[in-house]
């Protein structure tokens, strides 16, 4: 059955020290997402992007949760216009900016949605709070926020959290953790397929395992998907690259297994890096993701 998306861009970089993501979703509608999503047999509308506000123009505020304020009020713009979408009937297709944009789509999709499972594609863990993260950068805490932990304007961004539980979380493709994130992992038992599940179990069964965790006892699920994820040499264009990531094949064949299972209700595609990237390779690694996610088959 044919379903409307709606595309909302984010050109969010306060979460992040590296400057360029802003451009990511730009990069990504270069990339031919719309024409890509009307192939495949999509209404696509775009909405733009949000409004954000330039680093320059504020004060980075506590160094522990850089751009605080300025990052809540973009996450609760994006929390609205993600339930307005869902309410309407549609799609939300979120490009992003930075990772710290997930605190918002999650929340906007929780509102209507009170149990959603979530698929965290990413390097990192993305489980930081003030007192664990090593940076102070946002965009290191969106899905511990989105689980209630850290800081309450962040938690209680857009309505009051925890807006998803650790049970109905999996991440996958994960290399990447600072200490507190580890313990976060270990004491919720949070469901990580990190790259060494990928390597031994391969990523058609890391995916279906997976599957099972985020549907089982939810009414749908969200895909956070960080361009990061994939090995960097693929997918060049990010802020946090670490080297050992999932190929591309493997990236294919984890989107086009969610894709069959049919359970998506919302997406984002994040950290797209422009100024960093080779001639737009990883906003092209993004949108044939998206192909693949949106049901995109070679016959
Ligand atoms: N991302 N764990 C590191 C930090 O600063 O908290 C890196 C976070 C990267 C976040 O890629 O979305
Ligand atoms: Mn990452
Ligand atoms: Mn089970
Ligand atoms: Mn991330």
């Amino acid at each position: 059955m044919l379903r409307q998306i709606t595309v909302i861009g984010v050109p969010m970089d306060l979460g992040a020290d590296r400057r360029g993501v802003d451009m990511g979703p730009s990069a990504i509608r270069y990339a031919n997402l719309q024409g890509k999503l009307q192939q495949i047999g999509f209404e696509v509308e775009d909405i733009g992007n949000l409004q954000v506000p330039t680093p320059e123009t504020y004060e980075i505020g506590d160094t522990k949760l850089k751009y605080l304020r300025e990052i809540v009020r973009v996450n609760e713009e994006l929390a609205q216009t993600v339930t307005s979408v869902m309410e309407k009937g549609g799609f939300p297709l979120v490009l992003g900016g930075d990772h710290s944009i997930a605190i918002g789509t999650i929340a906007g999709v929780s509102r209507l949605q009170k149990r959603t499972g979530v698929i965290w594609f990413d390097a990192h863990g993305d489980l930081n709070t003030a007192e664990t993260s090593p940076s102070g950068n946002i965009h290191g805490m969106p899905l511990a926020a989105s689980l209630g932990w850290g800081h309450p304007d962040l938690t209680n961004c857009a309505g009051d959290g925890p807006k998803i539980s650790p049970e109905h979380v999996a991440l996958i493709g994960v290399r990447s953790l600072d200490e507190g994130e580890k313990r976060a992992i270990q004491e919720n038992g949070i469901h990580v397929f990190t790259m060494h599940e990928i390597d031994r179990m391969g990523m058609a069964k890391v995916v279906e395992e997976a599957l099972h965790i985020v549907t089982n006892g939810t009414d749908g699920v969200h895909l956070s998907l960080d361009l990061d994820g994939i090995d960097p040499n693929e997918a060049p264009g990010v802020g946090t690259p670490v080297a050992g990531g999932v190929t591309y094949r493997e990236s294919h064949l984890a989107l086009e297994i969610i894709s069959q299972a049919d359970v998506l209700t919302s997406a984002e595609f994040v950290e797209v890096n422009p100024i960093l990237d080779v001639e737009n390779k990883t906003a092209k690694v993004a949108v044939a993701l998206i192909g693949s996610v949106f049901g995109e088959r070679v016959l």
